[in-house]
């Protein structure tokens, strides 16, 4: 009698949503690289996935090579699409993903230390609602490199 009642606790336990870094490992980036857009800045791109079964956010991102790394997507206003920073987050249902991509959503890297270099591999951080943080080294890739595959996927 006593084991079933701890079976069922321990059952109960593990049915709760995770909170903190332990949730990193329900979160996948695959196919992330990234790109020059001119000697003061950058951008990435890939897709998040939330392969757990409770909802997070990417809320932000971090990487030593520039001051301020945003998120960024677009709007139109007058026929012309403008960046604007997306303060509230990307929502990652359960199952969920999110998609940064060329002329989508993406992170932008903001007063650079040095001019990002085609080729060279550079830290970001992603932090997420949870409190989980999944570290990235990113490739920078050549802009034209659009008909090419993306790296192969990572999985920290
Ligand atoms: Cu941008």
């Amino acid at each position: 009698m006593k084991n079933i009642l701890l079976a069922g606790a321990l059952a109960a336990l593990a049915a709760l949503p995770l909170a903190g870094p332990a949730a990193a490992q329900d979160i996948r980036v695959e196919g992330a690289y990234a790109v020059v857009a001119n000697p003061m800045s950058g951008a990435a791109y890939m897709v998040i996935r939330n392969e757990g079964s409770t909802p997070d956010r990417l809320t932000g991102a971090e990487s030593p090579v520039a001051k301020r790394t945003e998120l960024h997507g677009h709007e139109m206003s007058d026929g012309i699409a403008r960046m604007r920073a997306i303060d509230e987050g990307l929502p990652l249902p359960p199952g969920g993903s999110a998609v940064l991509e060329r002329g989508g959503l993406h992170l932008m890297f903001m007063g650079l230390a040095a001019p990002l270099q085609d080729g060279e591999t550079i830290p970001v951080t992603l932090q997420f609602e949870s409190g989980a943080r999944i570290a990235l080294e990113l490739r920078v890739t050549p802009q034209h490199a659009g008909e090419i595959p993306p790296p192969a996927p990572q999985n920290p």
